[in-house]
């Protein structure tokens, strides 16, 4: 794909240089540019990933996160959270080039009050004894391993009745949304919004493979089901791992899917399930989309382009669009991932690269 010969660089006189750069300076006064100056900037011959791959360990962060716990509330921060930046992205709130990620945490008792946004959100939940979110009149209880949506321009507010602080990773669409400076936000008129159905009411009604007779589902383009539990996607992976041969790239991988309409859960951000039986490794593979993973269990070493990182348990993983990733599980592992793979198949621009065994 890269193998395009380059041009050959054409001497120029000083005085031609000198005439052009001249001239640059006089359509510049007109805010105007010579396209020829950026053309392979503006159109690569490939990506030329901006985002480096990066891991948040969690044994180094959970101490932090607690510090801010103590810090400020849940209900003064509006939302208490440790944004993961990638050092490729300092001050830009932004894990790859196109997710928000951070790590959320509620102790016991307090309230992230409800408000609602055009962004989109996933919960990943890392550690709990039972804290809510509640979504579009509805609540759910968030146990580890359990991936949550907040879909956009739904009201949300998370709560923690348990006797634990309840932390999870939240993955927002924000730098996507902001790119196209469709950005609107408001908050509910009460610390928590009205609850009109009963917990586990969407599940039943979306998420058994059953769908009521007449409904698009309440959430337009996200789907009707905003608690795909744990203990079903674990179980239906290690499953699928034990029926058969591992696929060699993605080994045993199921995706989050809106049973509506069979995409993806999500609009802009795909997400999805991968387990690695011990001893397992990956043949490398690169795509076009930029990934978060977090560590549901397990231990093993990925390799993201050059970089090999140990990973282990609630450990978060920025691996950057277009860099070939491979997998090692030292133990059983399950990874759950999301990108932004939902918005580049809608835009015709995703695409991967499956490295031969
Ligand atoms: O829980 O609504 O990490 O609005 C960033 C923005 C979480 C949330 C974040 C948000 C939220």
């Amino acid at each position: 794909m890269s193998e395009a010969p380059a041009a050959e660089p054409i001497a120029l006189s000083p005085e031609i240089l000198a005439t052009r750069q001249e001239f640059y300076r006089r359509i510049n006064g007109g805010h105007m540019a010579p396209l020829w100056e950026v053309l392979r900037g503006l159109v690569p011959l490939e990506p030329n990933p901006t985002p480096k791959a990066h891991i948040w360990c969690y044994d180094a962060l959970r101490p932090f996160l607690l510090e801010a716990g103590a810090l400020v509330t849940a209900e003064e921060a509006e939302r208490r959270v440790l944004v993961l930046e990638n050092p490729a992205f300092a001050g830009k709130s932004r894990a790859t080039a196109t997710l928000y990620a951070g790590i959320q945490i509620v102790l016991p008792g307090e309230v992230a009050p409800a408000h609602r946004h055009t962004a989109s959100a996933l919960r990943f939940v890392l550690e709990s004894s039972g804290g809510f979110t509640a979504v579009g009149g509805e609540r759910t209880t968030m146990r580890a391993g359990d991936f949550v949506i907040t879909p956009s321009w739904a009201w949300h507010d998370h709560g923690n009745e348990s006797q634990d602080p309840i932390i999870w990773m939240d993955v927002l669409d924000l730098p996507m949304v902001n790119f196209f400076e469709g950005g609107f936000s408001e908050n509910y008129n009460d610390i928590s919004q009205t609850i009109v159905r009963p917990e586990g009411d969407s599940l039943a009604r979306y998420g058994a493979g059953l769908l009521p007779l007449e409904s698009k589902g309440p959430f337009g383009k996200t789907s009707p089901i905003f608690n795909y539990p744990y203990d079903r996607t674990s179980r239906a992976l290690a499953a699928v791992a034990a029926a058969g041969k591992l696929d060699p790239h993605w080994a045993a991988t199921l995706r989050y899917s809106n049973p509506v309409d069979g995409g993806w859960a999500m609009p802009t951000i795909a997400s999805w399930m991968t387990h690695l039986p011990a001893g397992t490794a990956t043949q490398a593979i690169r795509s076009t989309d930029g990934i978060v993973i977090a560590i549901a269990e397990g231990r093993g070493v990925a390799r993201v382009g050059d970089t090999r990182i140990a990973f282990g348990p609630r450990d978060i993983l920025a691996i950057p669009n277009w860099t070939e990733r491979a997998f090692q599980a030292e133990t059983d592992c399950f990874l759950f991932c999301c990108s932004d793979r939902a918005a580049q198949e809608k835009l015709g621009l995703w695409r991967e690269e499956r490295k031969a065994a």
